[in-house]
């Protein structure tokens, strides 16, 4: 009887959800329910997606007393972790990394990704470098055959403030393209990363690129922290859709 309650208040809840919310949570519930295990660590990503996961990660530990520790990628997923009453762990004390789970801006059929929308990018990549599988959860509006035919901003770029303007035009002059220094929601000033730094948003030509090769030339010009391009290193990609469904790639 429980059960059954339980399953309709899971009804209601999701009936007021949006289909993209749906989505999302569809793929992250699956990813959670298939990946995680008792007494694991496990690297909490940022975004909208994430908090089903971590939603859905509180129940299991609750129902079934899961012994996990949670290793945050921005102010963001640590707040959501202790939210949850999850334990809460770093890089310094859990430098290996069973697991780590995150959202994505666009996902190509190589695994490729664009991340970064939500700032979070370099303590993104660093978790999920640490990590012995990194699982991505998104909804279908992120799935695309060509990287850049989906998400339109671009890929971000955290750099060094003092460096904002020789590396745009660094990257402008190889490149082409546009890009953007992003700014704050009043436009007020520059949005500045966890870490202190800005956010070049690179609106690249729309062609077939080697983005790895892209990843590293963008890397060794001094002042980039990190950038937005995540090359093999998503192990799974679970796509959800609006009727609850998910692909999984
Ligand atoms: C983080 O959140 C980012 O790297 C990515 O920009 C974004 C995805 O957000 P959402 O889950 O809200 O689509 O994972």
């Amino acid at each position: 009887w429980i059960s059954e309650a339980y399953k309709d208040v899971e009804l209601r809840r999701n009936m007021a959800l949006t289909p993209v919310e749906s989505a999302k949570k569809a793929a992250a519930c699956l990813a959670v329910d298939d990946y995680v295990k008792d007494n694991k660590i496990i690297g909490i990503g940022s975004g909208s997606t994430i908090v089903y996961a971590v939603e859905r990660l509180s129940e299991r530990v609750q129902q079934e007393n899961l012994k996990l520790v949670c290793i945050p990628t921005s102010f963001q997923a640590r707040q959501l972790i202790l939210q949850h009453n999850l334990t809460l762990g770093d890089l310094e004390t859990n430098p290996s990394i069973d697991l780590a789970i995150d959202g994505a801006d666009e996902v190509d059929n190589d695994l490729t990704l664009i991340k970064g929308g939500g700032g979070c990018l370099t303590q993104e990549k660093i978790v999920a470098s640490c990590a012995k599988e990194f699982i991505v959860i998104c909804d279908q509006g992120k799935d695309s055959m060509i990287l850049g035919e989906k998400y339109k901003k671009g890929i971000p770029i955290e750099v060094i403030p003092m460096a904002y303007v020789p590396i745009r035009n660094k990257i402008f002059s190889r490149y082409g393209g546009e890009l953007i220094l992003r700014m704050g929601k009043a436009k007020a000033g520059p949005v500045v990363t966890d870490n202190g730094n800005f956010i070049l948003d690179w609106q690249f030509p729309q062609v077939s690129l080697d983005w790895d090769h892209i990843n590293k030339e963008l890397k060794m010009i001094p002042g980039v922290v990190e950038t937005g391009l995540f090359v093999g290193m998503a192990t799974k990609v679970f796509i959800g859709r609006s009727d609850g469904t998910v692909k999984e790639k």
